[in-house]
């Protein structure tokens, strides 16, 4: 992708044709396939341009961005697979590797970096920061810090689409370090119990910050479904054709019988846990630069989309400057953005706190 492309990179298309074929492939328009690889590149270049922001100093000397900022480079192929089937009534919740998705669901890459900035332009008015992205006119539910918190969540939204009636799902989004909290299993039952919509999606990027997923977990991560009746699925998620050809399995069947189900998608972080994380005890060079030459998502898919007569070297290397283009506006524009002021700091904390007349609840708001 960049303007000279690394010697070591093989630029393969993906191994399995077979995928491409699938019918929720073979129908896309040639424009539809340059979408997605231009979404997974706009991913890419806004999180190296907030990597840049969070390492570098501002014009005071300070921090641009506080707080954390956990990467997502190396899954993009996920977020863009799986939102790109996204129809009127689905929606989306993950963790706190949330760009990804955010961008996938179409928010503007400005509210995003001046969120990053604590900036009062951010999405979530700079008061959320790098886990806490939203957007609900887009079926995005954020953005969750706490370690599998977001998936009891996902399940009442499933819940939401089954009560109004709608032909909807919730993907609810987790890592491979999440499906052993308690929440995930009672989330799980809940939904295989109620036959709620919800399709559990465990990006399996093989580590929870520095514990590799062979020193914390038992077994196959999604046959865990099994026990509670659920289907399961598994896939490379390093393959945007695949991703999309097996989550539109599970989508339609959400959508046709209202049925949960699990999906492991097996990827990779190039980053550390969080920038602030040091990524040098737990891993190898050699496993994230062989992960980058032969899987590399952004990669496989311009070699298949070459392979495929879509698009050219030049239109790639185009929509590439583009991508970077745009994360630098995103950058200027958030560091000319203003900070939130501090007679704002409890407003959108609490809707019950803003909407005092109209508060539903008797008795003491918040125990004071
Ligand atoms: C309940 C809870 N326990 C611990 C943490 C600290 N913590 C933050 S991220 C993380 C690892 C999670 O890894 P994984 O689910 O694989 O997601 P990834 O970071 O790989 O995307 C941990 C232990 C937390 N945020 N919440
Ligand atoms: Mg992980």
């Amino acid at each position: 992708m960049s303007k000279k492309p690394s010697a070591t990179i093989e630029q393969k298309p993906a191994a399995n044709a077979a995928h491409g074929q699938a019918p929720v492939n073979a129908s896309l328009s040639k424009g539809q396939k340059i979408e997605l690889f231009r979404q997974m590149v706009r991913i890419r270049r806004f999180e190296e341009r907030s990597h840049r922001a969070y390492t570098g100093k501002n014009a005071n000397g300070g921090s641009n961005i506080g707080g954390f900022l956990h990467l997502y480079n190396g899954q993009e192929a996920i977020a863009v697979g799986c939102c790109s089937l996204m129809g009127a009534h689905d929606h989306v919740i993950t963790a706190y590797r949330d760009h990804g998705h955010a961008i996938a669901v179409g928010m503007d890459t400005k509210a995003l970096m001046a969120e990053l900035y604590g900036k009062v332009t951010g999405c979530s008015k700079g008061k959320g920061g790098s886990m806490h992205f939203f957007a609900p006119a887009r079926n995005y539910w954020g953005g969750h810090g706490i370690v599998g918190g977001q998936i009891p969540l996902g399940v009442g939204l499933a819940y939401g689409v089954k009560y109004k009636g709608n032909k909807g799902s919730a993907m609810a989004f987790m890592g491979d370090g999440a499906v052993n909290q308690g929440a995930v299993h009672e989330a799980y039952n809940l939904a295989a119990l109620w036959n709620l919509p919800c399709i559990f999606v465990i990006e399996n990027n093989g580590y929870s910050m520095g514990t590799s997923q062979a020193r914390s977990s038992a077994g196959e991560l999604a046959k865990r479904a099994e026990g509670y009746g659920m289907a399961w699925g598994m896939c490379d998620g390093h393959d945007v054709y695949e991703v999309r050809a097996t989550m539109d399995k599970f989508i339609r069947r959400a959508h046709e019988e209202s049925k949960p189900a699990v999906v492991e998608i097996r990827t990779y972080r190039y980053r550390g846990h969080s920038v602030a994380d040091p990524d040098n005890t737990y891993r190898t060079k050699t496993e994230i630069e062989d992960y980058r030459r032969t899987k590399d998502p952004i990669q496989v898919f311009q070699a298949t989309l070459l392979a495929e007569d879509v698009f050219t070297a030049e239109a790639a290397e185009q929509i590439d400057e583009a991508a970077r283009a745009e994360a630098e506006a995103a950058a200027e524009f958030a560091d000319a953005s203003p900070y939130p002021t501090v007679e704002d700091i409890q407003k959108d904390v609490y809707w019950e706190s803003d909407n005092p007349t109209e508060r539903k609840s008797e008795g003491r708001l918040f125990f004071n």
